[in-house]
């Protein structure tokens, strides 16, 4: 196979031949063959890859027993991700054998596809060529095999899954947290839901699915040392409608269907605020000893824990204890937004202290930018600002406060990261409190390292965009609360701030939807955007 030649970070030209826009825009991920070439499909991938450039021959074509090869066991599961998809949507049978990086370089009936591991290459990392004789991938971990196989199976137009361009791509993620939010809490989703939702995340390339999985409305983990959490807790949703809780085996379920894309789970129990489900379950969290009154309603800011009570610290370490025990994942969310029922000064003890418990138990420390207000902050927490892109109030102070404790930030600004603000006044669903409703282009327009003063690239973990489900009752409505807009969020967090631009990322947006349509996934049509 020939080896790419690299062209750096390049926009070229944008022309229109006949009728049909054709994108020449290296590293912005939409590029098209030379004039002339045997091929001129368009090629498109959401998020644009670094770099991304189309050799003019013929394609690849996958055809029935392709051989498709693997220098290191590691890869294994990966090679079986890409044949699988390829027999799904191609409906061709790749034959997979595991070879020795010397069989790699024999000659004879030789794989024509083939995944190897690359020291010299970062873990997410990948380069991709393809041409007509094969394919080669080239990572410096799984992950990065596995962010080329989803860049591999956007190149094929949606209508010929078989029929993969000529291309050299070499690719590296932006930012290494690259998150999503599901709220369980106020309706709660199976295990086959989060997993519908993770191959969503996956297919962009996002590596983190935050569960916020308590809150007023629900309690949604078993916990042993506690089972009324649950068992209470677990029962009511907003609205009245059905609720639910993982069980233990439900939650590992979940966490090695996302292992096996490559994503992170992050647990969240929100506290002190949001609490009202667990005071409605445990009587000895209240002051007065009795149990809370269920809640169904949408209002936040009534509820909090008592922090002047050492049963409260003691349940909250039994909590994170067992959870951090289920999660093989780095983090733990705890929260701390909105706590308007808790007095400033028992709010900053109370998440200096609920910090450190969270912390004793090994894992790195997450919480809303409010956690800030402590001056007690774990060594390097995080943040997870959710202010807006021009911050209002204390939030700059609070988001500044954590890195100044030599922690670092999460950017999920609610007026453009937030999936549950509407589109427009024509969206069924969502909200609209996050200054209006968000179209595609807020979504995308901004740059999570220019929102607050004094945080930059080197302060900031990723970019993580969040799915309240106060009015989104089925997996099919979050779907179409996300798709688009997570595609857009997924380039904020992916591609480099100099290679992104609105204008080039519609028509690739347009030809991921043809794989949308192809795929059966649910996505909303906002206007401006000629879909498919
Ligand atoms: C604010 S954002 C909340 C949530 C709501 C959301 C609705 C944040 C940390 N708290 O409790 O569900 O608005 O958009």
């Amino acid at each position: 196979m020939r080896t790419a030649t690299t062209l750096g970070l390049a926009v070229l030209a944008t022309l229109a031949m006949g009728g049909l826009v054709v994108g020449v825009l290296q590293a912005a991920g939409l590029a098209s063959a030379p004039p002339g070439a045997a091929d001129a499909a368009p090629v498109s991938v959401v998020p644009a890859p670094v770099e991304l450039v189309v050799r003019g021959g013929a394609p690849f074509t996958l055809s029935e027993g392709t051989v498709i090869a693997t220098d290191d066991a590691s890869l294994d599961p990966i090679a079986a991700a890409y044949a699988d998809a390829v027999a799904e949507r191609a409906h061709v049978a790749l034959t997979h054998v595991a070879l020795s990086t010397d069989a790699l370089s024999t000659d004879g009936d030789e794989p024509r596809i083939r995944f190897s591991l690359d020291a010299t290459l970062d873990e997410e990392e990948y380069r991709l060529e393809v041409d007509a004789d094969g394919i080669e991938v080239a990572a410096g971990a799984p992950a990065g095999a596995f962010w080329a196989v989803q860049t591999l199976l956007q190149l094929p137009p949606a209508h010929d899954a078989s029929r993969v361009p000529a291309v050299a791509v070499h690719d590296a993620p932006r930012f290494a947290y690259r998150g999503a939010m599901l709220d369980v809490a106020r309706h709660f989703f199976s295990v086959s839901d989060v997993e519908r939702y993770l191959d969503r995340i996956a297919a962009l390339k996002l590596n983190v699915l935050h569960l916020h999985l308590t809150d007023d409305q629900g309690w949604r983990i078993a916990i042993d040392a506690h089972p009324e959490l649950a068992e209470i807790g677990g029962r009511y949703a907003v609205d009245s409608d059905p609720g639910g809780y993982y069980t233990h085996e439900d939650y590992r379920r979940i966490v090695a269907s996302a292992a096996a894309r490559f994503i992170t789970i992050v647990p969240e129990i929100d506290m002190p605020g949001h609490t009202n489900a667990a005071l409605a379950s445990l009587a000895e969290l209240n002051p007065d000893g009795t149990v809370a009154k269920p809640y169904t309603g949408i209002e936040v800011g009534f509820s909090s824990l008592d922090t002047r009570s050492e049963t409260t610290y003691a349940v909250v370490e039994d909590v994170l204890t067992e959870l951090a025990a289920l999660t093989p994942g780095p983090y733990l969310h705890i929260g701390g937004d909105e706590s308007h029922a808790t007095q400033p000064e028992d709010y900053r003890s109370f998440v200096g202290r609920a910090a450190g418990i969270a912390a004793s138990t090994g894992k790195t420390v997450i919480g809303w930018h409010q956690l800030g207000q402590s001056d007690e902050l774990p060594p390097g927490t995080v943040g997870q600002y959710w202010g807006y892109l021009e911050p209002e109030g204390n939030d700059a102070a609070e988001a500044r406060s954590i890195v100044d404790q030599g922690g670092q930030l999460i950017m999920s600004p609610a007026d453009v990261a937030y999936l549950d603000m509407k589109y427009d006044i024509l969206t069924p669903h969502g909200l609209t409190w996050a200054k209006g409703p968000t179209r595609i282009e807020d979504a995308y327009g901004w740059d999570p390292a220019a929102v607050l003063p004094g945080v930059g690239e080197e302060q900031l973990l990723g970019v993580e965009a969040p799915m309240w489900t106060e009015t989104l009752r089925t997996m099919d409505d979050v779907e179409q609360m996300a798709m688009p807009r997570l595609a857009a969020m997924a380039e904020v967090a992916w591609t480099p701030q100099a290679a992104r631009d609105y204008a080039a990322f519609v028509p690739r947006l347009v030809t991921l939807a043809r794989h949308w349509d192809a795929e059966g996934v649910h996505y909303l049509r906002p206007h401006g955007i000629p879909w498919p």
